[in-house]
């Protein structure tokens, strides 16, 4: 892919690019905890984004899309978002980095990757981080990484139109080879955890499917934590989100918000203290415990959350009797994706067999499979 940016650039641009790239992400557990101050254990991994980019002396940014096969430019000092269409991220971005008082001046772009979109992957993320960086390299405005995640937090926010969390963003900047992150999403103390698994294996399972409620229902489930906050906040000023309360407190303020709120709430307060267990859990190399916490974190999502779709379920589903997978559970923001299983090694062929074709049977899609490893956060190639 590399070889092929560098082709296309000369091509276009007559010219050689300088390049980088930045990973997409696995999330081992912690899900829709990020945007409520909770913990999370992400990990950068081998798909990545690549950017490759010069200055142009022009007002214009002129972008490539090689797995699109289309163009976009745009003028430096006069753009908008335009969401839906790829190049909202690199404005996103672009209009992030002038927000902060950094003179953007026009440039050239290609860009590819192998991070299939809309698999819970974090693609997007990952565009965005490689494009900040990049700018940020090729115009020596020496941003520091911890900017650059939320620069590229708040395109997304602002240019993509979903309130994410800091975890994808984070997890591709930050990612480390062999090791996942352990994050506090409200300090963003974290520190790096060696994932030993000589016995199993990470294997994602992509559905293949991606329900375009994802988005909207994504700020609504926001809005619906919020309100569970809202409402603890009457009685306990100090609270500031979820990540502050208990189950003693919820149950506490259950007659002052709905069934819904209420289960969303539930969701993250178990959620997150499922992390921290998991995390000690693995410290223990209690593997069979840890795959465990996946399935439970499955069900909250599945049943209180209520962010997970049919396809979803029946991947979590089907792997429940198999004595060879230790846990599974649904990835990222959800409504379609991949799940994230736990395979004992030398069985995953098996499993992707005997998947395909119960997948394949029942909802005329063949699910896509990736094993994956553990790789460095956003850099220059
Ligand atoms: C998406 C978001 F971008 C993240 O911030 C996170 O909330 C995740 O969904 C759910 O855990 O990937």
């Amino acid at each position: 892919m590399v070889s092929e940016i560098k082709r296309v650039f000369r091509f276009f641009f007559d010219k050689d690019p300088l390049l980088v790239y930045s990973p997409g992400r696995i999330n081992l557990i912690g899900e829709h905890t990020d945007y409520n101050e909770g913990f999370v254990m992400p990990a950068a991994i081998d798909k990545k984004m690549v950017v490759g980019i010069a200055e142009n002396q022009t007002n214009q940014g002129r972008i490539y899309s090689l797995d699109f096969k289309e163009e976009f430019a745009f003028d430096i000092n006069s753009f908008g978002p335009k969401k839906g269409h790829w190049a909202t991220y690199i404005m996103g971005v672009t209009a992030q980095l002038q927000q902060a008082g950094y003179q953007v001046r026009g440039f050239d772009m290609v860009f590819g990757g192998d991070i299939p979109v809309g698999a819970g992957l974090s693609s997007s993320a990952a565009l965005e981080a490689a494009v900040g960086f990049a700018l940020a390299t090729v115009f020596e405005f020496g941003i520091p990484k911890r900017s650059l995640i939320h620069y590229a937090q708040k395109a997304e926010h602002l240019f993509a139109g979903v309130q994410c969390g800091i975890m994808d963003q984070f997890a591709s900047v930050m990612g480390k080879k062999n090791h996942v992150i352990r994050l506090d999403c409200r300090s963003l103390d974290f520190d790096y955890f060696p994932l030993n698994l000589p016995d199993h294996q990470i294997l994602l399972i992509d559905t293949q499917v991606k329900h375009s409620l994802a988005d909207s229902a994504y700020n609504q489930r926001r809005q619906e934590c919020q309100s569970g906050v809202s409402a603890a906040q009457k009685t306990n000023p100090g609270i500031q989100s979820l990540r502050d309360m208990d189950i003693a407190l919820l149950e506490e303020i259950k007659t002052q918000i709905n069934g819904k709120v209420y289960r969303r709430c539930l969701y993250v307060i178990q959620e997150n203290k499922r992390v921290l267990d998991s995390s000690r859990l693995l410290e223990l190399h209690d593997i069979n415990g840890f795959g465990e916490k996946m399935y439970a974190s499955h069900e909250g999502l599945s049943t209180l959350y209520e962010v997970s779709c049919p396809e979803l379920d029946f991947l979590v589903d089907f792997t429940k009797p198999l004595s060879y997978v230790l846990g599974s559970r649904m990835m990222g923001g959800g409504f379609g994706g991949c799940t994230i299983n736990l395979v004992e090694r030398g069985h995953t062929e098996l499993l992707q067999e005997e998947i395909s074709a119960a997948f394949s049977k029942k909802f005329k899609i063949s699910p896509n499979f990736y094993l994956v490893t553990l790789e460095n956060g956003t850099s220059l190639i």
